[in-house]
Formats: structure tokens, sequence, C-alpha cells
């Protein structure tokens, strides 16, 4: 963990480059998916459920965390069509809503998050240091 400043530009940036959103969002697919089925189930995509609530708490919005609420979180956002599991289209067409969702709620203001390592937040603000210092 560590605190970091986020400004939506970071984000929409990050998520505009497609190559390397998606590379970055497969790669969390395949870090999350532990049984390697391809699919996410409920208790898989828990911790990245998990991981964004850190970031609801922070914007003073606390989620309720019992793990029907959480069920049904994943159910209406993340299984698009339904079927029980989460595929890689499905994470990451809701990941980029989301943290587009994100960007769109900072406005222009830099917020300081507490951003977990390997989180896509973590990677944004890195990919964006890096660019910078470059
Ligand atoms: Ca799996
Ligand atoms: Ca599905």
């Amino acid at each position: 963990m560590s605190v970091e400043v986020v400004d939506s530009a970071t984000i929409v940036n990050f998520v505009e480059d497609e190559e390397a959103f998606h590379v970055t969002v497969r790669d969390r697919f395949i870090c999350l998916d532990t049984d390697h089925d391809g699919l996410l189930s409920f208790v898989e995509l828990l911790k990245e459920l998990q991981s964004l609530r850190v970031l609801e708490t922070h914007f003073g919005v606390d989620v309720e965390t019992d793990p029907k609420e959480q069920a049904r979180v994943y159910e209406s956002l993340f299984d698009h069509d339904s079927n029980g599991t989460v595929d890689l289209e499905e994470f990451k067409s809701e990941t980029k809503r989301m943290m587009l969702a994100m960007a769109n709620g900072m406005g222009f203001l830099p917020v300081q998050m507490v951003l977990e390592e390997g989180s896509l937040l973590k990677i944004a603000v890195e990919r964006e240091s890096t660019k910078l210092a470059a």
C-alpha cells in the first residue's frame, strides 16, 4: 500500500491507451483467476472488489461489505450476460467503465488515494510518472 496523488487525466490516459490497458487488465485478470479456468468466479473477483472498496471508502462512501451485497455487485456490474462468471471481455469493459466513472467524479482536482501494489490505479500512476520522467 502507498499513498499516491491521482488525477483524472492519469486515469483517462491509461484507459485510452488501448494496448497498454488491455495488457494490464489481462495480467490483472490472470492474477485474480487463481484456478486458471479463464473465468472469474465471485470468490476470485472478491479480491478486486475489496481493493475498489478501499477507494470508495476514501471518497467517503462507505459500502456495505456483507457477502450477499458483494455478490449482488458482482452480478449486476461485471456479469453482463448473466451466466454466473466473468470473462476477460466483461472484466475489461467493466473495469474501463468504472475507471472512467471514477475519473469523472474527480473533476480537475488531484485526489490522494491509498493504492495497493499491483492495483490498476497504482499501475496507471506509475505509468504516468514514467512518461513524465521520459
Ligand atoms: Ca477462475
Ligand atoms: Ca458472464
